[in-house]
């Protein structure tokens, strides 16, 4: 399917199928298991002002010199187009506008199953997935008059990508995510499975308070969208690939690990990897990062606001994000950031693993391409951040 034909498929039906690569979240999933029907999702339009920027960013600020922290890397502040009006981009990612961020330190990569098993080891963390949904919190985000699920379906679990037979409506993501229970970043295919030999992969199957909780414990933080988005760029201006203009696998060179063939049913691998792949698998971007395109998605610390650029007038600095989430999509479901894309993007259905891409899910929510990475500030006070 084309590009557009797979767009317009997905915009058609509703953007909940767009969404779902990266985000079904976990108290839906629950209702799938049940075969209830899922959230009615709103129609969705929304016209953005195109914004132009004719004056080209300063050079970067210069940064505190020092060491960096182990598996860290300077990220020299400055300013830069955050979003695009590409042809590519989603309506979230426009109008583009000018935002300033400090200089920061980011994990290399994204944090490992390794590393995530020494914070357990350290603390006795118990992650979401680990833990029975709440049925309170179920009832509070589903529309009014949503019966109750039934005890037995409310036990740990998570979100287990499962490709499909053939070719589906892409609007319906619950044809490939399965509410598994047993599945977590233990077990990241459900009981029985494992993460042996998976050391060096990126954890998955974390929630964003997990990953919360991981970097509070490392000293460190999530990154705000816009550090992301910055750090993404590896120095570029407004290019649409981490790693500039050249599109993924020109020449059969993949720059990321990423979708090739049909979603959801035909995963060529052409780049190397069906699932996720050990960090630092592909080359890094202009700032020494790997993975800021594909492989998992990374929680942002921002609540996800749909519309949030078309709000933002002249030069944003150090923007934290809104109060609180905003989507149309998911009205009674409050969201966080994830950013990047990861191993189920292609560019026939949703190319979110450009730098620009954004995209929602709820905090709670633990699936098979969901990880994080944390960054740390250049001095100990913590930055100065708007809240947009
Ligand atoms: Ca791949
Ligand atoms: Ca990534």
């Amino acid at each position: 399917m084309s590009q557009k034909r797979a767009r317009k498929a997905v915009d058609s039906a509703s953007r909940e199928g767009a969404a779902t690569v990266a985000a079904g979240p976990r108290k839906k999933a629950v209702w799938n298991a049940l075969g209830v029907a899922g959230l009615a999702v709103a129609a969705f339009a929304l016209t953005f002002g195109i914004t132009k920027f004719g004056k080209k960013a300063p050079a970067a600020a210069s940064a505190r010199a020092g060491q960096a922290p182990p598996g860290m890397r300077l990220v020299p502040g400055g300013e830069f187009v955050m979003g695009t009006d590409a042809e590519s981009a989603w309506p979230d990612e426009r109008p583009p506008h000018r935002v300033r961020v400090d200089g920061f330190w980011i994990d290399e990569h994204e944090v490992t199953v390794a590393e995530f098993r020494r914070f357990v080891e350290a603390t006795g963390y118990v992650t979401t997935a680990e833990r029975a949904p709440d049925l309170k919190e179920i009832m509070a985000q589903s529309p009014p008059g949503t019966p109750e699920p039934p005890p037995e379906v409310l036990v740990p679990g998570s979100l287990v990508f499962h490709p499909t037979e053939g070719p589906v409506p892409l609007s319906d993501y619950s044809q490939w995510w399965r509410w598994t229970p047993g599945a977590n970043w233990r077990h990241p295919n459900g009981p029985g499975s494992s993460t042996d030999g998976k050391e060096n992969h990126p954890v998955v199957h974390v929630s964003w308070y997990d990953a919360q909780a991981y970097a509070q414990w490392a000293g460190k933080r999530l990154p705000t969208e816009a550090e992301w988005e910055f750090a993404a760029r590896g120095g570029l201006e407004s290019k649409p690939y981490a790693w500039g203009e050249t599109p993924p696998g020109a020449g059969g060179k993949w720059q990321a690990n990423i979708w090739q063939g049909q979603f959801p049913y035909q995963n060529n691998a052409s780049d190397g990897f069906p699932t996720t792949a050990p960090v630092g698998s592909f080359a890094p971007n202009g700032y020494g990062l790997y993975d800021m395109a594909g492989n998992v998605w990374e929680w942002c610390a921002d609540w996800y606001e749909r519309g949030l650029y078309a709000r933002r007038d002249g030069l944003c600095v150090n923007p934290a994000g809104p109060a609180k989430s905003d989507d149309p999509n998911q009205p009674y479901t409050p969201e966080r950031v994830q950013r990047g894309g990861s191993f189920l993007c292609n560019d026939d259905y949703c190319s979110r693993y450009r730098p620009s891409a954004r995209h929602g899910c709820s905090p709670d929510t633990g699936m098979s391409h969901v990880g994080f990475r944390c960054v740390k500030s250049l001095s100990d006070s913590k930055p100065a951040q708007a809240t947009d």
